[in-house]
């Protein structure tokens, strides 16, 4: 996720930084360096004008005051600028749907509508659960354009416990009425109503969404932008505005090697929120959109935060307190390091992990890849150990080894990998131990 723009902003900020004074010459030339990683970034040429335009008066108001490390001060005119390009400190939209209410998402083809309208069932059914509620969901779909779109949908429904309704009808408006008094008539507190998408902006669907929109009233309208689309994005968003206008945005795919430019043109130059951004194709792969978050990720600092939080959703309490226990208190077994790679397992993929980390954006997929079979590896064989080899590792002979290997259909290189690795995270245990760290992360 925004991958490219972040290493080059590391890159002019990292450069910045060596020197020592900030002189007309290197502003001139850290100005031009940041313009260049915005453009290759997709950022339209508009914002990037505004952005430096920006950055520049802030910084010739900065040096009259203060001359003191230059290179800091610049990079937190950057950061400050990103983040109010992206919406400013502390404007994290939240949306709570009123019920009864028709939401209605749109976005060109391939944008990921459909899978973002299983995403906000998926967490409207997850907030309420949370609650000790559950929601009645409808979702519809008028898209007649693409021959599968429909069923897609229907499947996506029993995948979150919503309910689908097709239409019989297949005049996009006369199905969008249907599916409306179906809603009303049946007591639904939501209706998610998926539409047809178009390669590019098109009247025939810009009108066919007005007359839609006329007709079933939603209460809020979502645009989908893929994140992938640098600054055709911007186009998009804006013909959608002017012939339908819509009150949220939501980034799919930014879990892609998406150059980011999309979301900072787009928040800055319609001023509307984006809610939501999509990070896989799973319904539970939806995430709030926070500024001060995207700004770290896009400045390349990471985001443990968000990785913070993760973990507290998807591991309870008592979990990561034992766990933190055992790796204080040095009992350590293979049995915890075995639900440990559940844990990790329980948080999504590697990929997605390591992303929120500092440094660790760049690892190629193919490594990540590795790290996540050989978390499964590791995981099968603990489980064909018995209960004593997995409290007391040192009893695992060779011929244990060859038992074990045998049962977990791996070789015994491979039970030797697993030990191994087990005695270096006991290591790693013991430094974090020592510096405190797993304290400050778990609290
Ligand atoms: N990796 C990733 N893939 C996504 C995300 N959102 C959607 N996709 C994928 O993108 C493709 C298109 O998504 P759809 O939801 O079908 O898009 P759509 O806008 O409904 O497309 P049409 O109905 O053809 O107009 C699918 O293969 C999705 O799985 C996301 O956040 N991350
Ligand atoms: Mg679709």
């Amino acid at each position: 996720m925004f991958n490219f723009l972040s290493e080059k902003f590391s890159g002019v900020l990292g450069w910045l930084k060596d020197k020592g004074r900030l002189t007309d010459e290197n502003l001139r030339d850290a100005t031009t360096q940041v313009r260049t990683a915005l453009l290759e970034a997709d950022v339209p040429l508009e914002v990037v004008e505004d952005f430096l335009a920006q950055v520049q008066q802030e910084m010739i108001g900065r040096k009259i005051h203060d001359s003191l490390n230059p290179g800091q001060q610049l990079i937190k005119v950057v950061h400050d600028k990103v983040l109010d390009f992206l919406g400013g400190k502390n404007t994290t939209p939240s949306i709570s749907f009123q019920i009864p209410s028709v939401i209605m998402v749109m976005g060109l083809q391939g944008s990921g509508k459909t899978t973002t309208i299983a995403k906000l069932a998926y967490y409207m059914q997850d907030q309420a659960k949370k609650r000790g509620k559950s929601r009645r969901i409808l979702l519809g779909s008028v898209d007649f354009y693409r021959p599968a779109a429909i069923d897609q949908l229907e499947i996506l429904a029993k995948q979150v416990g919503a309910t689908f309704y097709r239409a019989t009808s297949t005049d996009p408006v006369k199905a969008a009425q249907e599916i409306h008094e179906h809603f009303k008539q049946n007591n639904f507190e939501h209706l998610l109503l998926d539409t047809a998408g178009r390669l590019h902006i098109d009247t025939t669907m810009m009108e066919e969404l007005k007359i839609i929109t006329a007709k079933v009233q939603p209460k809020y309208k979502f645009l989908i932008l893929d994140a992938m689309t640098g600054q055709e994005s911007l186009t998009v968003a804006k013909a959608f505005d002017a012939a339908i206008g819509f009150d949220y945005a939501a980034l799919s795919k930014m879990d892609s090697d998406t150059r980011g430019g999309a979301a900072f043109g787009f928040r800055y130059v319609l001023k509307k929120p984006i809610v939501f951004v999509g990070i896989g194709e799973k319904p539970e792969d939806l995430e709030a959109f926070i500024p001060e978050r995207m700004t770290t990720r896009i400045l390349g600092m990471g985001d443990i935060m968000t990785l913070i939080e993760k973990a507290t959703d998807q591991i309870s309490e008592q979990e990561q307190v034992s766990m933190t226990q055992k790796m204080l208190g040095g009992h350590f077994t293979l049995k915890d390091f075995a639900d440990q790679m559940g844990m990790l397992d329980r948080l999504g993929s590697l990929q997605k992990i390591t992303r929120y980390l500092p440094g660790m954006n760049n690892l190629s997929p193919e490594v990540m890849e590795k790290g996540q079979s050989e978390m499964k590896r590791f995981r099968a064989i603990i489980s064909s150990m018995t209960k004593k080899e997995k409290l007391v590792p040192s009893i695992i002979d060779a011929s244990r080894r060859r038992r074990i290997a045998a049962g977990s259909g791996v070789t015994v290189q491979e039970v030797n990998q697993l030990l191994q690795r087990f005695e270096q995270s006991k290591e790693m245990m013991k430094m974090f131990k020592k510096s405190g760290m797993m304290r400050k992360f778990f609290k």
